[in-house]
């Protein structure tokens, strides 16, 4: 039986406010943008203001009408990736088979070092106090049998929880759970599910294989193994993490929006061909912004469902590009997707249209080699400059 462990940063951005500056500590720190913020969304809030409905994600206008008293923070990406470098650090002190998810969250497969220590919690215990001592921060850990179970379990006890599951208690520790908490099911899954009076794992149980095979296709059959526990998908060291992306270098800088939105969707749909091809649907959107003077930035935005179709990839990263263009020349423009997932639910729940026309592209860019067919927001629309 494997040994997995889930590690995860605690309201990350906002906890390296607070511990960077003492006066933010048990208050509501809100990061994203500063209060008079118009675009600005949330990246994360402390727990503080958790209590308000504050969320990542959410409009800063909106956190500023739900908690008018929080402190509003921009953020310094730069100094939550050299935490962050720590942290991994961190992990390959305990494990070499380390597969980092994000910018604050990991799995290490612990299989064969339990006997290191006296019993699982201790191990936990370790880790939170490797990276507590590090960088003076806390984190929530989980430990299980399998990467589903200690993801779940590591999320259950947050801020600095620390959960066991052993094998044996895994059917009854997951009884309960609402449905929307195992992978791959999203508001439209458990939109499905929820008409079939289907809520919580115990439910999802009563389903039979071929019942949510032929409502879900392949992944159904992910469903009915993950709603017993059974999870067969390894850690995958960092190496191996799956991402992808297309990125290009002009010749000339460019300044004009217009000309960036045309080559940000070829780059758009170069991914999402290749997503296709993969099968793969990603959680994440990149871009990548070189400026005349070499500054190099990248953003992210990670979206509540996995995508694949350029639509969808196109207007995340033109959202990233708007909010940083500002108005300097670029040298660089990329587009990456990472959390990759083989669990789609385009098939089932977009527009059938869309899908089709989708389709019909890949095949022809397929047989032609790409790219043949253009989309009409590759031409300058009026009004641009
Ligand atoms: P999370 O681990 O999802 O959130 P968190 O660490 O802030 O809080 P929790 O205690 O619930 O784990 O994300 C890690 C960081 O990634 C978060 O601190 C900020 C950033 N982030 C965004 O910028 N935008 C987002 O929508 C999310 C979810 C996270
Ligand atoms: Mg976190």
């Amino acid at each position: 039986m494997a040994t997995i462990m889930h590690v995860d940063m605690d309201s990350f951005f906002a906890a390296v406010e607070q511990r960077d500056n003492p006066e933010l500590r048990g208050k509501p720190v809100i990061v994203g943008g500063t209060r008079d913020s118009k675009r600005g969304v949330v990246s994360t809030c402390s727990y503080e203001a958790r209590k308000y409905g504050v969320h990542s994600a959410m409009p800063i206008a909106q956190a500023v009408k739900l908690c008018p008293h929080g402190i509003f923070i921009p953020g310094n990406h730069k100094k939550y990736a050299a935490v962050s470098k720590q942290i991994r650090a961190v992990f390959y002190e305990f494990s070499p088979a380390v597969e980092i998810v994000s910018i604050d969250e990991a799995f290490l497969d612990m299989t064969g070092c339990e006997h290191l220590y006296e019993t699982l919690e201790d191990l936990g215990r370790a880790v939170k106090e490797r990276i507590r001592e590090t960088v003076s921060l806390t984190a929530s850990v989980g430990i299980g049998p399998n990467k589903f179970i200690a993801k779940l379990a590591s999320d259950h006890r947050k801020p600095d929880g620390l959960v066991v599951i052993p094998p044996e208690e895994v059917w009854d520790w997951l009884a309960p759970f609402p449905v929307k908490k195992v992978w791959g099911i999203g508001q439209k899954t458990a939109e499905v599910l929820a008409s079939w009076q289907i809520h919580t794992i115990a439910d999802l149980r009563r389903c039979s294989q071929e019942s949510l095979i032929r409502q879900f296709g392949k992944q159904g059959l992910t469903l009915y193994q993950l709603a017993r526990g059974i999870d067969h998908r390894a850690v995958e060291p960092e190496s191996e993490t799956k991402s992808l992306g297309r990125e290009t270098t002009f010749a000339e800088d460019i300044a004009a929006i217009s000309k960036l939105r045309q080559v940000l969707a070829d780059l758009a749909a170069e991914v999402g061909y290749r997503l296709r091809q993969h099968e793969l649907w990603a959680r994440t959107i990149t871009l990548k912004l070189r400026y005349d003077d070499f500054t190099t930035i990248t953003r992210s935005t990670s979206l509540p469902e996995p995508v694949n179709n350029d639509d969808d990839i196109f207007n995340t990263a033109h959202r990233l590009l708007v909010d940083n263009i500002g108005r300097r020349p670029v040298r660089l423009l990329g587009v990456y997707v990472s959390q990759l997932t083989p669990f789609g639910q385009a098939s089932l729940f977009s527009d059938p249209r869309r899908e089709k026309l989708t389709r019909v592209m890949d095949e022809l860019n397929t047989r032609h080699g790409r790219p043949v067919l253009y989309k009409g927001r590759r031409l300058p629309l009026d009004g641009d400059k």
